[in-house]
């Protein structure tokens, strides 16, 4: 165990027993050295957890909206107080870069800060009523236990965009998160903790971890008690999750895969096309759901883009994540670099001609899975190019006219983010237009990946449809209620009903 994490996790109030003796090894993917041994819950286990949730919100739903809110405030002073420490943890579990670990423990403060304003503007609505002396009003109430299955790329920050809505909310909330991430988790629960120790009155139970694989998972899923669960992860996970929750009529909000692209028209500005391609496609070694994964450019443009890119590409630094200047670090895991070579052979036999995309420092680090990212000049749109593969990999396509173009876009089982890089106003409103793009999120002249917590965050298709973080987003956390009140003497029916005897 390296004495780093195990510094970190002390600092961070983790107790020893918490991560050490347990079944679970948990492996850094800088290195694979083995960080942790953490003690898997059983179905059991989950199953208490949800019973303590749903009696802590008994009492959470009692407290007024801003005062739920403080605990939120708390938690985000928390998180300032210990952002490089979390953020190094992510780094060193899940390894991110250390600008992108910071990033994401800053996405963390962002949401909780968000959450706080939030907390005294859960608006409903006054409506006009047809009938004389009544008035009709619309209430947004504390929904439940929220479950929340959250995945390894964003160890934390996905958690958090749903825990500080959900607490605001005055809902409370059960989390489950990666098996390849639960050393973050622990530490975001001991200072969520923290917060709860410094807040006068908080119910115990408000917000738990519990730490497993299927089972646990399929137990929280299962759960009539729990009214929403927010999951983030694989298409596949969805297929698994979103019937079984629909089965027992729960709420589901849904984060799964995306395949980004970014369409590049003879107008762009190259050198900003060329960053934000780069970032969105190899930062987090192509590890988000946001990760641009295809590029669609005109053919006047295309040769000398690509060209360009290539040369950026060959010169990302790869490397342990937490040394400085390294912009590219570790896959996940060993299944992540053979699910890479996989798609680059598909590609190939697809008529794809890569660069890049070997193994890298291998004799440095034998048991942990660098790559060099790599770009696949695609003579056309064919299967793997429609399939995510959680990697950097990035395959570029030409195109001839902007209908194409955004037919190529649209051609995916994925719809969560994209983008357009063009000065040409027409071709940037016809983009976020109704016949425009069709993923939750659009963007011109940025890439599709590192949005801001403001806006909803979501995808269509087999994204899973659900929208997270800001915006309305807290309405799913909550439920809506129709309220038609009387003050008049008499009782006129709606609709001009007569029913009097
Ligand atoms: C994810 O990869 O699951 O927009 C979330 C982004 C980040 C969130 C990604 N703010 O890339």
């Amino acid at each position: 165990m390296t004495s780093t994490t195990t510094e970190l996790l002390a600092a961070l109030g983790v107790p020893a027993t918490a991560f050490t003796g347990g079944q679970r090894t948990v492996r850094s993917p800088i290195d694979g050295a083995v960080i942790g041994a953490v003690h898997d819950a059983s179905a059991a286990d989950m199953t208490a957890a949800i019973a303590n949730a749903q009696q802590a919100f008994l009492a959470w739903r009692t407290v007024p909206a801003p005062k739920r809110g403080e605990l939120v405030r708390l938690f985000g002073e928390e998180l300032r107080a210990n952002k490089a420490a979390l953020a190094r943890l992510v780094s060193l579990e899940a390894g991110k870069v250390t600008s992108e670990g910071e990033g994401e423990v800053q996405e963390m403060i962002d949401i909780c800060d968000f959450a706080v304003g939030l907390s005294r503007q859960l608006h409903g609505l006054t409506i006009a009523s047809e009938r004389p002396g009544h008035r009709m009003m619309e209430q947004y109430l504390p929904l439940g236990v929220v479950g929340i299955i959250s995945a390894f790329n964003f160890p934390v920050a996905v958690w958090a965009w749903n825990s500080a809505l959900a607490l605001v909310c005055g809902d409370t909330c059960v989390w489950k998160p990666s098996e390849k991430t639960p050393l973050t988790a622990l530490a975001t629960q001991a200072l969520f903790e923290k917060a709860v120790a410094r807040y006068a009155g908080a119910p115990k139970w408000l917000s738990q971890v519990v730490l497993g694989g299927a089972a646990v998972g399929e137990a929280l899923v299962d759960d009539a008690r729990v009214a929403l669960v927010s999951a983030t992860g694989s298409t596949r996970m969805g297929r698994a999750v979103g019937p079984r929750v629909a089965a027992r009529f729960g709420r589901c909000l849904l984060e799964l895969g995306g395949n980004n692209a970014i369409i590049v028209t003879p107008s762009a500005d190259l050198d900003l096309a060329v960053r934000g391609i780069l970032f969105g496609a190899y930062g987090t070694a192509g590890q988000r759901c946001t990760t641009t994964r295809r590029v669609i450019a005109h053919s006047s443009i295309h040769d000398e883009l690509v060209a360009r890119l290539d040369r950026a590409r060959a010169q990302l630094k790869i490397g342990s994540p937490i040394e400085p200047g390294n912009l590219i670090g570790p896959l996940i895991d060993q299944a992540a670099f053979d699910a890479m070579q996989a798609a680059l052979q598909a590609a190939r036999e697809q008529g794809g001609e890569v660069s890049g995309g070997e193994r890298a420092l291998a004799s440095q680090y034998p048991e942990a899975f660098y790559a060099v990212p790599a770009l696949v000049r695609m003579p056309a749109q064919t299967a793997i190019v429609k399939h995510e593969t959680f990697a950097p990999i990035l395959y570029t396509l030409k195109y001839e006219t902007l209908d194409e173009a955004i037919a190529l876009q649209n051609d995916v089982p994925q719809g969560l983010s994209s983008a357009i890089f063009t000065n040409d106003i027409r071709e940037a409103e016809t983009f976020v237009s109704a016949s425009g793009s069709d993923c939750g999120i659009a963007n011109v002249n940025i890439g599709t990946s590192g949005a801001e917590i403001g806006g909803a965050f979501g995808g269509e298709k087999e994204t899973g449809g659900g929208r997270e973080s800001g915006s309305d987003a807290w309405k799913a956390y909550m439920r809506r209620t129709t309220n038609t009140v009387n003050y008049s003497r008499e009782l006129p029916l709606a609709q001009g009903v007569k029913f009097d005897v």
